[in-house]
């Protein structure tokens, strides 16, 4: 140990010949440790884990206000749409030196990795933050990191570069009133490969923080945009479920909302209602933290919302004669918002949000059971309503299950006799670096034939409009002939029958015009994919073609521009020469070797891998979106996508 640290001091190059005491040292390695590798301690260093470090700094603020210390929590993201400042109303971190660390509270909290436990007595418990790894983290991540405290009525500074301090805490002269604790930080472009904060997300997770901690008045303030709002909600979650509500635009099929809110050891919030809509939709959060998830909370939820429908089944003997009911169709309809609070929860997975606390289960599934099932005798008439809910879900069921079984004897035999006739396949029959063209028209199709490589490029063209599949049941989807094909083309089956191991592509590329209908094809698949067929995004294996839509020749050069923006670039770089320009007005008007060339051909082609980097948020786009102008949705989604991940592939 003490022989790492003596070689770490001689190769840290921005030790400038100071020399470091023990604990510094120790403070230096844990940070670089952070630095060498963001992923275990932000998930990544994508959008995601960018946007990991407000909320690590907000979820720190969250805990002096659950402790009832704070407020008002204030966000800031400044002009340069990077630097984000978090200020609070609480204690303010401690500034005087800690008894044994003999390093003030400040740095205890900024520079050590594991400092949340340091503090834990009786007057603070760490609840949640980015798992209880801190302040630090992102202190740690960040170029520039400023903070000001204000206790014991003065006003005390300190700043940070990549973790290291660069003055000591510095008290202001002169008096202050009040306290609290105010965050600025820039993250590191050096780890970070975009440091764009998107405001959007992070207005959407402070209205959330405010739903989920009924009392907190949360402002954000965007100088980007030059916004202010300001979240605050007395009835917590029940406001959120409203919101939940109007956002999927689906309606309840009872008034009123059955509510359950416990505290004993640890808190338990429940809101729900059971909707016209066919799937489930269920948010849950651990500490104020989404789990996408799920995990033990949701796991007990389940268990004592399905116990307790089937006790008032069976009290009042209702479930038809032939009719079987399954948790699935207790649950089909169902929006609700699942809150709990406890001490030390753990996460697992990939991004850390399923939570692993096993004790959690029984504890929600002892506190819904008896709550539900009073509820329920105690409003007959709704819980009559809900009663038929349920029935008509299971006899529905039924249908569709006949329907995907007859789909699946069709589609899954995945013998090349069965294909669909319109699709071209390749050659090789192996998966392994074989691409599905989706394009949308026949002609275009008959020109994607002659550019592919025959040898590992199949192509599927696509006639007309494919059906809207939000919020259509899979007995609908399936009865549509374009749709079909494409999943028998995949061979991999559909919904719970899907089985990603015999997809028989690496990646499926969607091709489209670059006009509005276009948009509008490229989106309604997106949405059939990711409403049945999810897994073929979080393998990776959808992506958007880029057609161009300008053809340039300037002397004996030809230039490809897929939008305005780009042939201006390339017509400026090449001022003054003489040039020609044409301007495809679909796929259909290009010639097979320039389908080849432009999108076609890996060396030459432009495409997009769509990754789905947060799924509510993915979710509430495309409940949001479907129906309206079908260009704006379709941009929004692009955008997206683009800001995930640009392959040049
Ligand atoms: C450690 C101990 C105490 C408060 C805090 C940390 C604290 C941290 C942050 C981060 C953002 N805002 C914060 N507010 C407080 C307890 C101090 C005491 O006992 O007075």
């Amino acid at each position: 140990m003490a022989k790492k640290a003596a070689s770490r001091k001689n190769t840290q190059p921005e030790s400038n010949g100071k020399s470091y005491g023990s604990s510094e040292l120790s403070v230096l390695k844990g940070l670089e440790a952070v630095r060498k590798r963001p992923g275990m301690y932000i998930g990544g260093v994508n959008s995601a884990g960018l946007h990991h470090l407000v909320w690590e700094i907000v979820d720190n603020s969250v805990d002096e206000a659950m402790n009832g210390h704070a407020s008002e929590i204030t966000v800031t993201l400044h002009k340069d749409g990077r630097t984000v400042t978090v200020a609070d109303n609480g204690r303010g971190i401690p500034v005087d030196k800690h008894p044994t660390e003999k390093i003030t509270g400040v740095e205890l909290v900024l520079c050590n990795l594991h400092a949340g436990g340091k503090f834990e007595g009786k007057n603070y418990k760490t609840s949640g933050g980015l798992h209880g790894v801190g302040a630090s983290v992102v202190n740690a991540l960040s170029k520039r990191l400023v903070v000001l405290v204000k206790r014991d009525g003065a006003q005390h500074r300190m700043e940070f570069e990549k973790g290291a301090a660069i003055t000591k805490l510095q008290k202001a002269k002169g008096a202050v009133r009040g306290t609290g604790t105010t965050i600025t930080f820039t993250p590191d472009p050096t780890i970070f490969p975009k440091t764009d904060f998107n405001s959007e997300t992070i207005r959407q997770r402070l209205e959330t923080t405010s739903f989920l901690h009924r009392g907190v008045k949360v402002a954000y303030i965007d100088e980007v945009e030059n916004k202010k709002e300001v979240f605050f909600h007395e009835n917590g979650i029940v406001d959120y479920q409203e919101q939940v509500l109007k956002q999927r635009s689906t309606r309840p099929i009872h008034e009123t909302p059955f509510t359950l809110s416990k505290e004993n050891g640890e808190r338990i919030e429940l809101v729900m209602q059971w909707t016209e809509s066919t799937d489930e939709h269920l948010r849950s959060y651990v500490n104020g933290i989404p789990t996408a998830s799920g995990g033990s909370h949701e796991n007990g939820f389940r268990a004592g919302l399905t116990k307790a429908v089937r006790n008032y089944f069976e009290m009042h003997k209702l479930v038809p004669r032939g009719v079987k009911i399954t948790h699935e169709d207790i649950r089909e309809g169902l929006v609700g918002i699942l809150s709990v609070f406890i001490a030390d929860p753990e996460f697992q997975g990939q991004t850390k949000d399923r939570l692993n606390n096993s004790e959690v289960q029984p504890a929600v599934d002892q506190a819904v059971r008896p709550a539900l099932e009073q509820w329920l005798n105690n409003n007959r008439t709704t819980a009559d309503q809900i009663v038929a809910r349920i029935i008509a879900a299971s006899r529905a069921r039924a249908a569709s299950r006949a329907a995907s079984e007859a789909i699946s004897r069709k589609t899954g035999a995945n013998s090349r006799s069965t294909l669909p006739g319109k699709l071209s396949d390749c050659l090789n029959s192996g998966r392994a670096g074989s691409e599905l063209f989706i394009v949308e028209g026949d002609s275009a199709g008959g020109s994607a034939k002659q550019g592919r490589d025959r040898n590992f490029q199949a192509i599927l063209p696509l006639r007309g409009k494919v059906l809207n599949t939000e919020s259509v049941s899979l007995k609908k989807v399936m009865e549509n002939k374009e749709l079909q094909d494409v999943v028998t083309a995949l061979g991999c089956g559909i919904g719970k029958d899907m089985d990603i191991s015999r997809l028989r592509y690496d990646r499926i590329v969607l091709l489209a015009d670059a006009d509005s209908d276009g948009h509008h094809i490229t989106t309604l698949l997106l949405t059939f994919f990711y409403r049945h067929m999810p897994a073929l995004f979080s393998e990776g294996h959808v992506y958007i073609a880029e057609p161009p839509l300008y053809k340039i020749e300037i002397g004996k050069q030809t230039f490809w521009a897929k939008d305005e923006e780009d042939r201006e670039a390339i017509l400026a770089e090449h001022e003054g020469e003489k040039y020609e320009i044409m301007r495809f007005k679909g796929l259909g008007e290009m010639m097979p070797d320039e389908i080849r060339d432009t999108t076609l051909s890996p060396e030459n082609r432009r495409m997009l891998r769509v990754e789905i980097d947060d799924h509510l948020e993915t979710d509430r786009i495309m409940s949001d979106l479907m129906g309206k102008d079908a260009s704006a949705r379709f941009k929004f989604i692009m955008e997206r996508a683009e800001e995930v991940e640009e392959l040049d592939v």
